[in-house]
């Protein structure tokens, strides 16, 4: 018997270490030829640990280094993604929903779906092949879809998911999935122990306009009064990231993923520009912007088109 790590990206999130889990589970199940063992390529972060106690389930190996091994690419298909080693590690097999980045020197097993979540395509291989889903592998990998989709509010979110959304809430026993995927994103965006830098620095991303440099920082919530005390301390942090970083702007809006809108804190040289590119006034370096909650698809290019033309 063989033995084979089904593991997912660096800097695991719930999605990466669910599906590790459930499609060993599902490999073993199937399989009698090769022992397929859960891994993680890092730490837990703070809902993955929270799920894992809660439900009991062991915490998947650390695989710190994949020279030699035989894995399982799981919610991820890139090298730069993946575990220390992998140019060197034998790859049998990748399931994922990201955009194709690979190119290998063998034929492989390769699943690619556009849908949600990696977890929602495991789901769908356990319906195809009749294998049951017990009560606590369900409420893990519907809690992973829930985080993947922003309990289905993301644009990435496609009536597959929800439809497996509901027939894992079946499985797990879970009468109101919302709520529960909503007390995944209390754990999820509690910022209360962490500092102004490590929230501002949390999803951060910068962007090299002509105007100058900007840095956007993002964090979710379901409560944004959670921010009540905190903005001002944000504030001056941003400041001093954008003086010591010589930025153009610093930027940290903080989504109500439940109001579906941002509130946007912000360091500039420039805030007649700033509120021309958003659409809005800034009051004490605020402004709340509703109906705006991607980086990617709604602030990245408003600010593109204003300050890199
Ligand atoms: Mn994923």
């Amino acid at each position: 018997m063989e033995k084979v790590y089904v593991i997912g990206h660096k800097s695991p999130d719930l999605d990466s270490i669910a599906a590790a889990i459930s499609y060993a589970n599902l490999k073993n199940v199937l399989e009698q030829t090769n022992k397929y063992i859960p891994a993680r390529a890092g730490d837990l972060n703070k809902e993955t640990k929270y799920l894992l106690e809660k439900l009991q389930l062991n915490n998947p190996e650390l695989l710190s280094e994949a020279k030699g091994k035989n894995l399982i690419l799981v919610d991820h298909n890139e090298f730069s993604q993946a575990v220390e080693g992998i140019e060197e590690a034998k790859i049998q097999e990748i399931l994922d929903h990201h955009k194709v980045n690979f190119q290998y020197s063998e034929p492989i097993y390769f699943t690619i779906k556009p849908w949600g979540a990696s977890c929602s395509i495991i789901t769908q291989m356990y319906f195809d092949a009749n294998i049951e889903i017990n009560k606590s592998l369900a409420s893990l990998m519907l809690g992973a879809i829930l985080v993947d989709t922003v309990i289905t509010k993301s644009p990435t979110c496609t009536d597959k998911d929800k439809e497996i959304i509901e027939q894992l809430a079946k499985l797990a026993d879970i009468d109101d999935w919302k709520n529960y995927g909503l007390e995944i994103f209390k754990v999820r965006s509690s910022v209360s122990e962490l500092s102004a830098a490590e929230i501002i620095k949390s999803d951060y991303k910068d962007f090299n306009f002509k105007a100058g440099k900007f840095g956007i920082g993002q964090v979710e919530t379901v409560d944004l009064s959670e921010f009540d005390d905190r903005r001002e301390e944000i504030i001056e942090e941003l400041e001093k990231i954008r003086q010591e970083g010589g930025y153009h702007t610093v930027i940290l809006f903080i989504t109500d993923i439940i109001k579906e809108g941002s509130l946007f804190l912000v360091s500039t040289q420039d805030p007649e520009g700033i509120e021309k590119a958003l659409n809005t006034k800034l009051d004490d370096n605020q402004t709340y912007l509703d109906g705006v909650i991607s980086r990617k698809k709604q602030v990245a290019p408003k600010l593109t088109q204003f300050f890199d033309n």
